[in-house]
């Protein structure tokens, strides 16, 4: 069914597990989420970014925006788990307006890399058109290490607990994504992979709402490995560790997004596929292995997060 964002979220956040969102931004994809989904009984999010919006637009996201929803809206009413649509990092209002227009169940406004006032006037705004059509909201603060959608910040800037507090309770945003030193991408961390769990503490005690953790993909070696050998070139690829991924859910994140997993997953297998069946050109049989891969892991993902059976 489709489902709100919120409902899913506050169920998890009174239960104490977190939920997926995953990225897509075609067809295969969203097929492929939806079925994983389905079959571990779980509640899930699909997440578009203003890219995806374009891409599936094929260059207009205005058409983009309605085809995510109308692909969406038609998985989600054939299955029985809850399937909620949100916009990943918007950026530029008018992507917003095309998510709230079509029918999206939670929209991001990602105003982390402006100064906290411009954070907080802006998200406060976006709220105030959200609210109304029923659809939740959510920002970001502090920024995430390395390159954030194109954007390169040369350090993170973790959140300050003191700061979200007060921009939670002035915006009435419904979900908030602190920094906590994750970043996009295969190349998370150079060193030790560290993540500051005394802020994440800090900010759920004072805020108390459902956290979402960016940049949260585990980035499967064995899936590196299987690219590599398939003629991929991707050197030092790493991830968020196992337990660290479990004790930011124990401290209270809620919603875990996760592309690059299904990123690498995919351009592996379609790897070792095309590599393997020379002759094939079906794109139903090549496009086809990449998508049950996706499936396997979606599954995987929501398992660890704990997510099944929670539909
Ligand atoms: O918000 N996300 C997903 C980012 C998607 C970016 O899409 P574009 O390429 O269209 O800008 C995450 O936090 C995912 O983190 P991950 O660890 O999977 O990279
Ligand atoms: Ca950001
Ligand atoms: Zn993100």
């Amino acid at each position: 069914m489709y489902a709100s964002t919120k409902e899913i979220l506050e169920k998890a956040n009174k239960e104490g597990y977190a939920v997926g969102a995953f990225n897509f931004n075609d067809l295969e994809f969203l097929q492929a989420i939806v079925e994983a989904a389905d079959a571990e009984n779980a509640p899930v999010i699909v997440a578009t970014s203003e890219g995806a919006m374009k891409y599936l637009g094929n260059g207009d996201p205005f058409r983009g925006a309605r085809m995510a929803y109308e692909m969406v809206r038609t998985f989600a009413d054939s299955v029985n788990v809850p399937v909620a649509l949100h916009l990943d990092h918007g950026k530029h209002l008018e992507f917003i307006l095309y998510a709230l227009r079509t029918g999206y169940s939670s929209v991001m406004i990602d105003l982390s890399d402006k100064p906290f006032e411009e954070n907080l006037e802006g998200t406060k705004k976006v709220v105030e058109l959200a609210h109304p059509l029923g659809i939740s909201v959510e920002a970001e603060l502090g920024k995430l290490a390395g390159v954030e959608d194109n954007v390169s910040s040369r350090e993170s800037v973790l959140v300050d607990p003191e700061e979200a507090k007060k921009f939670v309770e002035e915006t009435n945003v419904d979900f908030l994504a602190p920094a906590i030193g994750t970043s996009h991408g295969a190349f998370k961390f150079k060193g030790e992979a560290k993540l500051d769990f005394e802020r994440l503490k800090k900010v759920k005690q004072y805020t108390k709402i459902p956290l979402v953790l960016h940049g949260a993909s585990m980035v499967p070696p064995e899936k590196v490995e299987l690219a590599n050998k398939y003629g991929a070139e991707i050197k030092g690829a790493k991830g968020v560790p196992a337990d660290a991924l479990k004790k930011a859910i124990e401290l209270g994140i809620n919603k875990v997004n996760v592309d690059t997993d299904l990123r690498i997953t995919f351009m592996a297998e379609l790897r070792k596929y095309l590599t393997e069946n020379r002759s094939q050109i079906d794109p139903r049989k090549i496009l086809g292995a990449g998508k049950d891969a996706l499936v396997e892991i979606v599954r995987d993902r929501i398992r660890f997060l704990g997510s099944n059976g929670k539909a």
